[in-house]
């Protein structure tokens, strides 16, 4: 059961942010109280008559506003046990100076991945792409789209595209980009990565399981083999809440003092 007079749902008056149907304000606020830590992973929430009495809402109202929660991930429902905010995945640290794939990332933490494909096949390239990857006309491109996940928990999209030339046969792909193209010679030793600040759209939220609007980071990499020449671009999406990249930074010449990356 809530203890509702220790809790956030038991402070002070409730002040429903303006604007739009009272479900879509109770469940901002609702939202907003997470973010702002107020209430957290694994908290219950009141029942639905409590949280009604509360906020001065009707139920109907409530049991819409927990519906939307539960189906963009925010809330969990336990049968017979009540509505929980979900759990938070695991935060994952990814150096910023190693060029190394996500499968080497996740198993050097111990952790199990697999991927739900997306797309994998040969189209005629875009103008971006025949820049990027400097396709001579005539050339395909190979376009593999993948939603990665460790356990239950998606934690990335990433959409590859590489010359068809280096990919002939995107099927052909295992587990692993990088492992299928060090078999041929073509992992990459190099890479540009440019990373931002997103908030995800209505696509990719659903794929990731995280409300629309989420923050997210926007990663392009952009691949290169000893020769110069461009072996992948890839967009990913990685989940604000699941991902640190961290770089290690040193001062003028300074050598390394074998300090831990991760
Ligand atoms: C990483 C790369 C991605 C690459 C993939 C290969 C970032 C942001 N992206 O996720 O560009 O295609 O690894 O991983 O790090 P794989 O060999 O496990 O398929």
């Amino acid at each position: 059961m809530t203890d509702l007079s220790n809790s956030f749902f038991a402070d002070g008056p409730v002040d429903l942010p303006a604007g739009g149907p009272l479900y879509l304000q109770l469940k901002r606020w609702i939202e907003d109280a997470i973010h702002r830590g107020e209430i957290n992973p694994g908290d219950a929430l009141p029942s639905e008559r409590d949280l009604a009495t509360r906020v001065d809402v009707s139920r109907v109202t409530v049991r819409k506003a927990v519906l939307h929660l539960v189906k963009d991930g925010v809330l969990v429902q336990r049968h017979g046990s009540g509505t929980f905010v979900a759990p938070q995945p695991q935060r994952v640290e990814q150096s910023l100076s190693q060029l190394t794939s996500f499968t080497e990332d996740m198993a050097r933490r111990g952790m199990a991945v697999h991927a739900r494909w997306l797309e994998r096949a040969v189209y005629q390239p875009s103008p971006e792409e025949t820049v990027i990857l400097g396709l001579s006309s005539g050339d395909q491109v190979a376009r593999i789209s993948r939603l990665r996940l460790t356990g239950e928990t998606p934690l990335a999209i990433e959409r590859a595209s590489l010359s068809a030339r280096v990919l002939p046969d995107p099927t052909a792909i295992g587990d692993s980009l990088y492992k299928h193209l060090d078999k041929s010679g073509n992992r990459p030793i190099r890479a540009i990565q440019r990373i931002r600040a997103a908030n995800l759209d209505a696509e990719d939220a659903y794929l990731l399981e995280v409300p629309v609007g989420s923050a997210g980071l926007n990663i392009e990499r952009t691949s290169y083999l000893a020769s110069g020449r461009v072996i992948e671009f890839t967009r990913s999406i990685y989940r604000g809440d699941t991902y640190d990249f961290v770089a290690e930074l040193r001062i003028g010449d300074a050598p390394a003092t074998g300090g831990k990356t991760p």
